[in-house]
């Protein structure tokens, strides 16, 4: 299972240490313990994972020196060799410190936008010692809970300035983009790929900025992943992807891949199948939360259930019979297309 051949595509999987989680949300504290670290890393690797995604301080405390960063960078480096796993990412997590309570970047606090920016540096310092080039910006509280918080020109240029800070502080990593429209404020700047490959572009190194697309995100848009997924395909800009499954326009729910539309799902792997994912050494990832109420030694079913439904999907994509797929598009018969489609996920064998 480390490793599907699908298509023109070769998918392997990576996971966040985040998606095992206690449980905590907002209106209740954690109902499971956090489990240690080193058992993550032996049940992702058990599950058939090959990287793990990281935010900066899954890594090491925030407020290490320069020194015992990299001290601590490098036993990480170790530990994940030993479990035979590489680094996907590292994500600087400006959501949570005190300084980032209105922003990081477009905070408009100059000191709080240079921690932002100083935070984000260092970042990069871990993902070059750990072994990556992926630094994944998912701009958490980038924007504004009223409209008139900040002056829009001034955050889209402070945004843009943070682009090139980053894009300049190191000529080798390339930069994703994790777009969501909401959550946790109440509408951010840049809510969807396009809107961040449009400012992408406007950087100094366009070429080194592109997308990661999470399921759920191109679902609080209104929009369906796949197309967000086979747009950024088609740009060779698809650098990354968080599946997971989101029950309507809600709060982010980070739900099992496939466990509420296997339609939406299949589609899914179908571009990305067809799209060659993966063959960049791109990895599929999950982000994918238990549910609360999930008792603590089953709380690894998600992970679990989200890569048999991936790769059930994957037995789906090699069934589809794309002649008769033509077929029917030409007589514009799709009412049929549909059916076909419904009855192969249901089990039919052509
Ligand atoms: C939140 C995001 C987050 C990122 C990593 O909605 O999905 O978990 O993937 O920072
Ligand atoms: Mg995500």
């Amino acid at each position: 299972m480390n490793q599907i051949k699908c298509g023109n595509a070769v998918f392997r999987f990576s996971v966040g240490p985040w998606n095992m989680h206690p449980g905590a949300d907002p209106f209740g504290p954690p109902v499971r313990n956090e489990l240690d670290f080193l058992e993550k890393l032996r049940l992702f690797k058990k599950l058939g994972f090959g990287a793990v995604q990281f935010h900066d301080d899954d890594v090491c405390p925030a407020d290490l020196s320069p020194a015992l960063t990299r001290k601590a960078t490098r036993a990480m480096k170790a530990i994940l060799r030993e479990h035979g796993l590489e680094p996907e990412f590292v994500a600087p997590r400006l959501w949570e410190d005190p300084r980032t309570i209105d922003g990081g970047w477009t905070s408009n606090e100059p000191k709080h936008r240079k921690y932002a920016l100083e935070r984000s540096r260092r970042a990069i310092d871990i993902a070059n010692e750990l072994g990556t080039r992926r630094i994944v910006l998912w701009p958490a509280r980038e924007g504004t809970y009223v409209r008139e918080a900040k002056d829009p020109f001034a955050s889209y240029k402070r945004y843009l300035d943070y682009l090139n800070a980053l894009l300049d502080y190191d000529k080798k990593i390339v930069i994703l983009g994790e777009m969501k429209p909401n959550e946790p404020m109440d509408a951010a700047y840049l809510p969807t790929p396009g809107h961040f490959l449009g400012m992408g572009a406007q950087t100094k190194d366009p070429k080194r900025v592109g997308i990661l697309i999470e399921s759920a995100h191109s679902l609080l848009v209104g929009v369906d992943p796949s197309d967000d997924m086979a747009f950024a395909l088609a740009a060779g800009k698809l650098w990354g992807v968080h599946l997971n499954d989101q029950d309507g326009l809600k709060f982010d729910e980070d739900k099992a891949f496939g466990a509420v539309n296997l339609r939406r799902a299949f589609n899914q792997v179908w571009v990305l199948a067809r799209g060659g994912f993966g063959r960049k050494g791109e990895w599929v990832g999950l982000d994918v939360k238990a549910m609360r109420s999930q008792k603590q030694a089953v709380a690894w079913k998600h992970l679990a259930n989200s890569l048999a439904f991936f790769e059930a999907l994957c037995g789906v994509v090699k069934r589809v019979n794309e002649a008769t797929v033509s077929k029917l598009r030409d007589a514009r018969d799709y009412e049929e297309l549909e059916a076909y489609v419904v009855r192969l996920l249901m089990g039919a064998r052509k």
